[in-house]
């Protein structure tokens, strides 16, 4: 049996996201929880089993997986037939490893810094910057159409964050029709529709 516990509008949203792409709605139960949220708004919901009360987390008979790119990696190894990820074996299945986990490790802790004007040389020096962060998507996006040709998941996860944080975006035509792309995509409208519905019951 398959859990999501879910916020909405949060960085779980993203994983509605993800279940729409997929058409797995009939395969997860999805379960909503309360979180704690930046304004001080929220508490922390003792049914979620995170270890720091977050979302997401995916639950997998009994199995607790947590950190966005880990679920998403997760779920398109479960169901491979979705369409959302190269395959093992798939020569761009690398690819797909790699902007995964560089999201969770480098772009989120990166656009984050940025958001909160943390600066610090040891900062730059291991994660780099947005900068960085451009000359890399743009390069992958020359290839295109998508981060690993056809869309996936990767997509979903990197380009979410410039949604998140408008004005992060870099100035790169490339870029900013990447992420005008993912966002008029149906899914996004469907699981933003989703969280509308949770919050008005
Ligand atoms: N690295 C985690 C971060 C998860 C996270 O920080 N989620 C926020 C919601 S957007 C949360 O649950 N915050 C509640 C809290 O900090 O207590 C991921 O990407 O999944």
């Amino acid at each position: 049996m398959l859990t999501l516990i879910h916020a909405v509008n949060s960085r779980s949203t993203r994983i509605l996201v993800l279940i729409d792409e997929m058409k797995i709605w009939d395969k997860i139960e999805i379960r909503q929880v309360d979180i704690q949220r930046a304004d001080g708004s929220g508490r922390r919901d003792p049914s979620n089993p995170h270890p720091e009360g977050k979302v997401p987390v995916l639950i997998h008979d009994g199995t607790v997986i947590t950190e966005g790119a880990a679920i998403m990696l997760y779920l398109t190894a479960l169901f491979p037939d979705a369409g959302r990820a190269p395959k093992p074996g798939d020569p761009r299945r690398g690819e797909y490893l790699t902007w995964l986990f560089w999201y969770q490790g480098v772009m989120e802790p990166v656009t984050w810094a940025e958001v909160l004007g943390i600066r610090h040389p040891g900062f730059e020096r291991n994660f780099r910057g947005l900068p960085e962060i451009a000359t890399r998507l743009r390069a992958a996006l020359e290839r295109g159409p998508w981060l690993c040709g056809d869309y996936s998941a990767a997509d979903l996860l990197c380009a979410s964050a410039f949604t998140f944080m408008p004005q992060l975006m870099p100035d790169d035509d490339l870029i900013r029709d990447w992420v005008a792309r993912y966002q008029a995509r149906p899914s996004l409208a469907r699981a933003k529709d989703y969280d509308a519905a949770l919050t008005a019951a």
